[in-house]
């Protein structure tokens, strides 16, 4: 008798570990954010693209939640990442577009996103651009370059260490340049030539694309860059392998990591420029590199998504898929992307793109996908991908200081999970100029400055005026109506509380 109460009690206790195990399992689902870079509101098939074709992508759509009005917080790439990974808006630590060889914008004992999962037993990685910075003054590509990565809250990270279109063009693993041969050690200039290799500017014959000067500095596999390098040529990545090399990283990754929670922050560098698909992509579209290279980057989402339900845990994954910024067509190479362009429109209904202060800057494709938790649908809540921060804290119930460590992100966990339609009230977007979201107002700010030299004859309004600008997109979602004249009152409102936001 005795003996057989203790076999219940240990079967009961074996199962109520069991369902321990299983509640932890539910409560730390793995999160896996699939960041895009450059890609336009209207440039996926499920965001009413036709021109090309993304089925993997859709398929994310078709079984989760579809955003509408969901945006990255600034229309260029290092301020999102800086929102995305700090809660905190880029403004307010000055984060603009940073050069190859620039420090870590992110500082160590700064509150982030991998070190608040990191405390909630997850373990994390970034696979991909960063752009972020590196190091703590220039970086010394030939030693371990700390800070980085590892400082901020991240256990593995395997990155392209800036953008595919400037140097170093070499992939940077824990803090070290892969394959790098010392005997041929990495120097990195971006005011002056360094070594003898040759340079887009007096070797034009020798690249696969033209560039303008901006993109001329040293040549890389047939590509010329922003920015001067000598040595590391053992190093050198090869763009048309960008796909398979970084899938690999992830699936080796998750492989690693699939019984333990982990958060993986994985940063396709497609589909910047220079846009060099792999060529098993090249003519997928009649819009030539750019239009191939978003069917290189669905591919890409496909695969990391086979891997995902391979081991099992499709289940147990958060998803996210958004993009850094709105899309852009001309950016520094002649790779036809305004030539072949046809219908297609890579920001959809909304104007602007990549650097704008229009709606086409920050709005972009936005997908939550965590089959069985989150229902099939399409959302229009205002988020801002500042919010992921707060929102996954309180999935994983972590603590987050109001208003205090984690500034401007707000919890729209309800909304990313499609429990709630409601997002935020009000939104800042950043670009040349600050843009202020309340609900359907949409107030662009005088611009300070003037337009840079090297934007002015891109394709792109970039929503940089004198005056005021005030439209309601409830009815111009486009824009085109500036009704700050009509509406002074709405005007000095949200300029008021854009004020109060900055100072905050
Ligand atoms: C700009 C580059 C552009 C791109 C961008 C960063 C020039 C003329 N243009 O300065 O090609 O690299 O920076 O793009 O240099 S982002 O997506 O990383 O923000
Ligand atoms: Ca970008």
């Amino acid at each position: 008798m005795k003996r057989i109460s203790i076999l219940i009690g240990l079967a009961a206790m074996i199962a109520a570990s069991c369902n321990d195990a299983k509640k932890e399992q539910k409560t730390k689902p793995n999160i896996l954010v699939i960041y895009i870079d450059d890609l336009g509101y209207g440039d996926l098939s499920c965001y009413g693209a036709t021109a090309v074709q993304t089925p993997h992508v859709d398929a994310l759509a078709k079984g989760g939640m579809k955003f509408t009005d969901a945006h990255c917080s600034a229309s260029t790439c290092t301020p999102s990442r800086y929102a995305l990974l700090t809660g905190s808006y880029a403004f307010r630590s000055k984060a603009a577009i940073l050069p190859g060889d620039a420090p870590l914008i992110i500082h160590p004992g700064q509150a982030t996103l991998p070190s608040m999962l990191k405390d909630a037993g997850y373990v994390t990685g970034v696979i991909g651009k960063w752009h972020l910075g590196l190091g703590d003054g220039k970086p010394d590509w030939n030693t371990s370059i700390k800070p980085g990565p590892g400082e901020i809250g991240f256990d593995y990270s395997f990155l392209i260490p800036a953008t595919p279109d400037r140097v170093p063009t070499v992939y940077v693993e824990n803090s070290r340049v892969v394959n790098l041969d010392l005997k041929d050690p990495i120097t990195i200039d971006y005011a002056h030539r360094v070594g003898n290799d040759p340079i887009g500017l007096e070797h034009p014959e020798m690249l696969k694309m033209q560039a303008d000067s901006q993109h001329s500095g040293t040549i890389v596999n047939g590509i010329s860059r922003i920015g001067f390098m000598k040595g590391g040529h053992q190093a050198y990545w090869r763009d048309e392998d960008f796909a398979t090399v970084l899938n690999d990283q992830v699936t080796s990754f998750i492989t690693q990591n699939k019984d333990k929670p982990f958060f993986l922050y994985y940063s396709l560098p497609s589909i910047h420029v220079p846009r060099s698909p792999n060529a098993k992509f090249v003519g997928a579209t009649d819009m030539g590199p750019r239009g191939d290279d978003i069917v290189q980057m669905d591919w890409m989402t496909g695969e990391v998504m086979k891997t995902l339900k391979n081991l099992g845990l499709e289940a147990n994954t958060l998803v996210i898929f958004s993009s850094d910024n709105g899309p852009v067509l001309n950016d520094g190479y002649a790779d036809q992307a305004v030539q072949r362009l046809g219908d297609h429109r890579p920001a959809g209904i909304y104007k602007g793109g990549k650097y704008s202060a229009y709606e086409g800057g920050t709005r972009v494709p936005t997908i939550t996908f965590w089959p069985g938790e989150i229902k099939q649908g399409e959302s229009n809540a205002l988020i801002s991908q500042v919010d992921l921060f707060a929102s996954l804290a309180q999935l994983v119930g972590q603590e987050v200081e109001p208003g205090k460590t984690v500034p401007d992100s707000k919890n729209v966990l309800p909304a990313l999970l499609g429990q709630s339609m409601t997002g935020r009230e009000t939104m800042v977007e950043e670009s040349f100029t600050m843009s202020l979201r309340s609900g359907n107002w949409k107030y662009i700010a005088p611009a300070a400055g003037k337009t840079p030299e090297w934007l002015k004859n891109k394709d792109v309004p970039k929503g940089l005026q004198a005056t005021p600008q005030l439209y309601n997109l409830e009815d111009d979602p486009g824009e085109t109506h500036n009704l700050a004249d009509q509406y002074p009152d709405e005007v000095q409102r949200l300029s008021g509380q854009l004020k109060e936001i900055m100072e905050e």
